[in-house]
């Protein structure tokens, strides 16, 4: 049964999304363009509270500053018209030939300066229409070859481009944070800053990094092999889950871009579980818009584009109705306390215990009988069978 969202659920869909004309490497468009203004009324009407944007999706790159001008009033009085909002701007620096480099990091000291100057002028707008978060994916900083780049100097570049739009969003006093999106690859054979774990180590090594976080979108990380759960978990405790990138994708391949829970569904059932009910002995939450970047496949008419649009919300709907079930369930309950999962949240050392007292402890280790605690069994897979059955409605 389709569910039908509401403002609380903060539905969020890029305008690059439902306007993809579906051009892919080996194939023309099968659908035209679509009028970023009719996206707005369309994504209204189906339960959406905001739309996210590059700048080139609303103003064609290239524009004069009066034809930008009108396009962006027409644009805002569609927002006005709908109440829908702009939570998060990002800047297209990966389409125009000039970018095939990349921006930040490309070894044309030219096209560093000018992808700067692009993505300023568009943290301009993203303060002027108040969005909260500043996406940068880069999705062109990398190489194809490893004698290409000189890695030292494009950390560096990287670092030194992000630390400027950050201290010019502080200078400015503009509510914005920077979310950056890791991909591991494509456009790029590879992509700088690949993983969730290798932005929050680049991230901590910037001056102005308290502004800076990420975005994570699910395909991205399953393509390198990785659980996506356990990468937005992270970045939660590190207390830098600025934004979220929902989709599907369905193994180690191309990113896919698939609708939310058509790919990895048990996947995007632990997902929804840990937004919408946070980790089992409580800490940092993720309370921002649930965003979808998803592309409506090459198959689709416009039928299809919106059918697949209130696809992302009806799925990830249902699969909070789930999860909510799954932690009410008294038997989930006594299997997460019978697995140890609670216990997990116990520090190892007592309080005011310090290292000393453990070694002097004969309890913890000359007198334990290792291998009468070596033979409790923990259970998981009763309580992962749990987790499926509600995930499947089956309880
Ligand atoms: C591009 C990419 C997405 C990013 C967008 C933000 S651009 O469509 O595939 O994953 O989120 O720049
Ligand atoms: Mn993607
Ligand atoms: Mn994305």
């Amino acid at each position: 049964m389709a569910l039908k969202p509401t403002p609380e659920d903060k539905f969020s869909f890029g305008l690059w999304t439902v306007g993809w004309e579906a051009r892919d490497q080996f194939g023309d468009a099968t659908r035209p363009w679509l009028d970023p203004v009719e996206s707005v009324h369309k994504l209204a009407e189906l339960g959406a509270s905001f739309v996210t944007f590059h700048d080139d999706d609303v103003v064609p790159f290239g524009s004069d500053a009066g034809t930008r001008d009108k396009i962006l009033d027409r644009f805002k009085g569609a927002l006005a018209e709908t109440g829908i909002k702009v939570e998060m701007v990002t800047t297209n620096t990966f389409s125009h030939p000039i970018f095939k480099d990349g921006a930040f990091t490309s070894n044309d000291r030219r096209v560093r300066r000018y992808g700067l100057r692009k993505i300023i002028r568009n943290v301009d707008l993203a303060a002027e229409l108040g969005a909260d978060t500043f996406v940068m994916w880069g999705g062109r900083e990398g190489a194809e070859y490893d004698s290409a780049k000189d890695l030292k100097a494009a950390h560096d570049r990287y670092a030194e481009g992000i630390d400027t739009v950050a201290a010019y969003i502080k200078d400015k006093g503009y509510g914005l944070r920077i979310a950056i999106e890791p991909k591991p690859n494509e456009p790029r054979g590879d992509i700088l800053l690949p993983t969730v774990g290798h932005a929050l180590g680049f991230i901590a090594q910037l001056e102005h990094g308290d502004i800076v976080g990420l975005n994570p979108e699910t395909g991205h990380e399953q393509m390198a092999g990785l659980n996506y759960t356990g990468g937005i978990a992270q970045a939660l405790w590190a207390e830098k889950l600025f934004h979220i990138d929902l989709n599907g994708q369905r193994s180690i391949k191309y990113d896919q871009d698939l609708v939310f829970g058509h790919g990895d569904l048990f996947s995007a059932f632990a997902t929804v579980d840990l937004i919408e009910n946070g980790f089992p002995s409580g800490g940092p939450r993720y309370d921002g818009p649930r965003h979808f970047d998803y592309k409506p496949s090459r198959t689709e008419s416009f039928d299809g584009v919106w059918a697949s649009a209130a696809a992302n919300m009806s799925t990830y709907l249902i699969l909070k109705e789930r999860a909510l079930a799954f932690r009410a369930d008294p038997e989930v309950q006594a299997a997460l306390e019978a697995s140890g999962v609670f216990d997990l949240a116990i520090p190892t050392l007592a309080e005011g215990e310090t290292l000393a007292d453990l070694l002097a402890d004969p309890s913890a280790y000359e007198e334990l009988d290792v291998d009468a605690v070596a033979k409790r069994g923990f259970d998981f897979v009763h309580l992962n069978q749990l987790a499926l059955e509600h995930a499947l409605g089956a309880r």
